[in-house]
């Protein structure tokens, strides 16, 4: 079967935002006085919100109500939106922007599939609202990564089969997601070392050659 789209994670794979949702849940761990490093918030990629701060709690002494925890998420992400609004089309690799140009060039359908409720404000900011043909977020979802819902929604926006569909992930609940929703799976950095990655990628640019070999 011929790859006719790609659907793209955000974090980590069109975009760098880790460093915001970093010094977002730090602020919010050192407030409620629990231990958090760079290695926990590795363990954050392409897990939801309210997932992401029962990771943190992990550590947490005392015990916290569901109220207690919506606020605490909600201020959190009000930290990140504040972070994020020093982002740029600067904030997008000549690489990428290019890649996906290719890719439109070629007539590949392309989409975003994005845990995150900002997808659509990460990708204003960043100036590709526009380029994708559609967007699955977090905001059309029930069940988060590892769940394939993200990528399924993708696919029917795209009006394409899963199996028509390569996602690019960088994180391993991504893959897991695709894996589960029958999608052939391309890993960019600790993905790209994973087992059920299809395609471990060096770079970005690499996803040309991935759709090109499949469809000859
Ligand atoms: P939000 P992705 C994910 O985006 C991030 O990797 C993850 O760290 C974050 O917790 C999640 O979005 C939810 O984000 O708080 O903005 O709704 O990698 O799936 O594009
Ligand atoms: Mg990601």
């Amino acid at each position: 079967m011929q790859y006719k789209g790609i659907v793209f994670d955000l974090d980590g794979v069109i975009c760098h935002t880790d460093k915001y949702h970093y010094m977002a849940w730090k602020q919010i761990a050192d407030e409620i006085g629990v231990y958090f490093d760079e290695a926990i918030n590795d363990r954050l990629r392409g897990v939801s919100r309210m997932e992401s701060l029962e990771i943190i709690l992990e550590k947490y002494k005392g015990e916290l109500t569901a109220e207690e925890k919506q606020k605490l998420s909600e201020k959190k992400n009000n930290i990140y939106r504040n972070l994020l609004c020093q982002m740029s089309p600067k904030d997008v690799s000549e690489e990428v922007a290019e890649t996906l140009n290719e890719l439109k060039r070629r007539n590949i359908r392309i989409a975003i599939g994005s845990s995150s409720k900002n997808a659509c404000f990460i990708l204003r900011k960043i100036g590709l609202l526009e380029i994708f043909d559609a967007t699955s977020d977090g905001n059309n979802i029930s069940r988060s990564k590892p769940d394939p819902e993200v990528f399924l929604k993708a696919a029917e926006y795209l009006k394409l089969n899963a199996g028509e569909c390569l996602v690019v992930e960088d994180a391993r609940s991504g893959i897991d997601a695709a894996a589960a929703g029958g999608f052939p799976c391309a890993g960019l950095g600790d993905a790209a070392a994973y087992e059920k990655t299809n395609y471990p990628l060096h770079r970005f640019s690499e996803v040309l050659s991935v759709i090109e070999n499949r469809n000859r």
